[in-house]
């Protein structure tokens, strides 16, 4: 064992320690037979040389998807900047300088003129997301709306707005809301070093309401915020040992904006991107893997390597939120190259 190992082990120790994963198991088996991941495990996974690595998860990839078939969602930021959140990474956030302008929430005919736009280049689900901390209900009915008029044009809708409260999934599910976004960003250990205005409970509990709701979750991180391998496969404990894990897993890449307090960090290794990825499959064989934010500044040879190892939904459309992604018809291009079709073509 090198020093690094040590030093994974001790930390892998202290975090079992704190989070007690013996009692976890035991009330999981009760409840439901999935497959509990220990952080020791997952590290395990991280540590294996790339090939085998990647060679493990095709193998779980294929037995539960077409490996050529990729899932499209475009993203709308449908009410941008001053955000009262202190988000680390979040060029939104009203207490840091960036250069996003804020914008109040777009009016129903505009949001739909950009869904039927996504709809027309490819895209079949259409994601609206709100730089709130959490809605109020008022800000919520106009909401509703959009949902209701999105689905119709039969795009699968998706919403992230921040905290639900009591009721309000239930609304949402109503409109027709299929996927409801909401990330746990990082390992609980590393989450207090980022965010400090919402706790990791809280997001726990938005959580639970949007799966009580019956709507599908959609649940994942960031990496490359200066967390450890051990803080990374944290993170993906935490999605895999869900009693249900999320149907989609969106894993960004920390898009570094000028102002955040995260820009500076050292940039992480792609890859250690791929790898995260491929663990995220093995561990999470049914859900959609999504390669997220980061693949503008991404060498197309990662973004392939992400597809072999078990990636199959992506962010479409040359905007994220507020920051680039790669143009409609350079991802065109890249499925044509490497042979995938898009779900739903
Ligand atoms: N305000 C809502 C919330 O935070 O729940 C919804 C929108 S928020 C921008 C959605 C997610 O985008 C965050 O949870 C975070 O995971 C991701 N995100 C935000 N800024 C990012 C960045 N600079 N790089 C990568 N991911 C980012
Ligand atoms: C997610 O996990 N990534 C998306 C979506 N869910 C809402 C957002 C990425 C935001 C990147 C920074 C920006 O464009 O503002
Ligand atoms: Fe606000 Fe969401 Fe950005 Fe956090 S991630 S600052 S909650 S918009």
């Amino acid at each position: 064992m090198n020093l690094t190992n040590i030093n994974e082990t001790k930390e892998i120790s202290m975090i079992e320690a704190v989070v007690d994963t013996s009692s976890i198991k035991k009330v999981a088996a009760a409840e439901a037979p999935a497959a509990r991941w220990s952080v020791a495990e997952i590290v395990e996974l991280f540590e294996l040389p790339f090939s085998d690595l990647i060679y493990r998860a095709q193998i779980v990839h294929r037995e539960n998807f077409d490996p050529n078939q990729v899932q499209v969602s475009t993203l709308l930021s449908i009410k941008t900047g001053g955000c009262s959140e202190d988000c680390g990474y979040c060029p939104q956030s009203a207490r840091y300088q960036t250069e996003v302008e804020n914008q109040d929430l777009m009016q129903l005919e505009e949001v739909l003129a950009a869904a039927r736009a996504a709809k027309e280049s490819g895209a079949s689900r259409f994601c609206m997301g709100a730089a709130w901390r959490s809605p109020k209900q008022r800000d919520l009915e106009p909401v509703l709306r959009m949902v209701q008029e999105v689905k119709a044009m039969g795009l699968e809708t998706c919403a992230t707005l921040g905290m639900l409260k009591e009721g309000q999934a239930e609304q949402l599910k109503e409109a027709g809301l299929d996927y409801y976004n909401h990330n746990l960003d990082t390992a609980p250990e590393f989450y207090g070093d980022v965010i400090s205005t919402r706790t990791y409970q809280d997001r726990l509990d938005t959580l639970e309401r949007v799966r009580e709701a019956d709507i599908n979750v959609c649940c994942g991180g960031i990496i490359g915020m200066g967390e450890s391998r051990v803080q990374r496969a944290g993170l993906i404990a935490q999605l895999a040992n869900m009693s249900r894990p999320p149907e989609s897993v969106p894993i960004n890449l920390l898009t570094q904006v000028e102002g955040t307090p995260l820009h500076g960090t050292e940039a992480l290794d792609p890859f250690e991107f791929v790898r995260t990825i491929a663990v995220a499959r093995i561990t999470m064989p049914a859900s959609h893997v999504r390669l997220s934010a980061g693949r503008q500044s991404m060498h197309e040879g990662i973004q392939a390597l992400c597809f072999i190892a078990g990636a199959n939904s992506i962010f479409y459309g040359e905007k994220l939120l507020t920051t680039g992604n790669p143009e409609a018809e350079a991802d065109q291009q890249l499925f044509a190259r490497l042979g995938i079709k898009p779900e739903g073509h």
